[in-house]
């Protein structure tokens, strides 16, 4: 029998598909915004740009279709929806490991933000040594006629772990999934560097910070000396500048 198409039910289905994934641009949308609030905070607290840069994706019908077939879901959204919860991708490259985790610690402490899954991919690197955290979260989305808790995934990592990820990927699909084997070695070796190098930057970045916090303590130490309070036999008690009890412990008491 001949399969009459209904245009009315083509035209809901269009109408239908298109709010699933606006939906996930939303995310995105709203899940940037928060990223940047957090870099030009971070940025203000501990002068210095955390965050080196922020890319993101929807990931395609075909690469979507591909993963429910793998995983032997059915087609149906909601079955789309709770099987492939990265279809909106946010990555995020920073310049150390310890910001990586203090910006996953500032995004899954907020109010509207459920982590659904966390997959500490540094701690435990893949077999062939992928690095990188990786988020599943779910956010509220508010449309004009209902509230959409969406699921995005949050991939955070390093410039040297991107550099390798970047790389392995082009490799990946340029052999079609049958990488050498003196490449893959070659792969995991580059990682262990990658990784050794990123431990060698913390450190420096570390050093670099206890020498600027002890110079500007230093500073504010000279400039106290040069006020030379104590010769100025001043009446601390009757002043009781809050500043100077601060600045002299213990001195109201003598
Ligand atoms: P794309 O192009 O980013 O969309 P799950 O989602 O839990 O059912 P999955 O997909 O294995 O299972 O989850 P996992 O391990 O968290 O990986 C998800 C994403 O991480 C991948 O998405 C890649 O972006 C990245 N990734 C994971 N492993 C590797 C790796 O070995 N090399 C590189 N270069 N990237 C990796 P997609 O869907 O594969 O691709």
């Amino acid at each position: 029998m001949e399969h009459v198409i209904d245009m009315n039910e083509l035209k809901n289905l269009k109408i239908e598909l298109t709010r699933f994934m606006m939906a996930y641009k939303f995310a995105i949308d709203e899940m940037s915004t928060k990223i940047n609030i957090l870099k030009d905070e971070f940025n203000y607290i501990h002068e210095y740009n955390p965050i080196e840069h922020v890319n993101s994706r929807l990931k395609s019908p075909e690469s979507i279709f591909k993963k429910i077939y793998r995983k032997g879901c059915d087609f149906s959204l909601e079955a789309i929806k709770e099987n492939v919860k990265d279809i909106a991708g946010i990555r995020i490259t920073c310049s150390f490991i310890s910001d990586i985790y203090e910006i996953s610690k500032m995004i899954a402490s907020q109010k509207d933000v459920t982590v659904v899954d966390y997959k500490d991919y540094i701690k435990n690197p893949k077999p062939n040594g992928y690095q990188s955290l990786h988020l599943i979260l779910q956010i509220p989305i508010f449309m004009s006629d209902r509230e959409e808790l969406t699921y995005i995934e949050v991939q955070i990592r390093t410039i040297a772990m991107d550099f390798w990820a970047s790389l392995e990927h082009k490799i990946y699909y340029k052999y079609n999934k049958e990488v050498p084997h003196h490449m893959v070695d070659e792969l995991k070796e580059a990682a262990i560097m990658a990784s050794q190098l990123d431990k060698k930057m913390e450190r420096l970045h570390h050093e670099i910070s206890e020498i600027k916090q002890a110079s500007q303590a230093n500073e504010s130490h000279v400039l106290l000396k040069d006020l030379q309070l104590d010769k100025l036999n001043l009446d601390l008690e009757s002043l009781s500048l809050p500043i100077i009890e601060r600045f002299l412990p213990g001195k109201k008491d003598k």
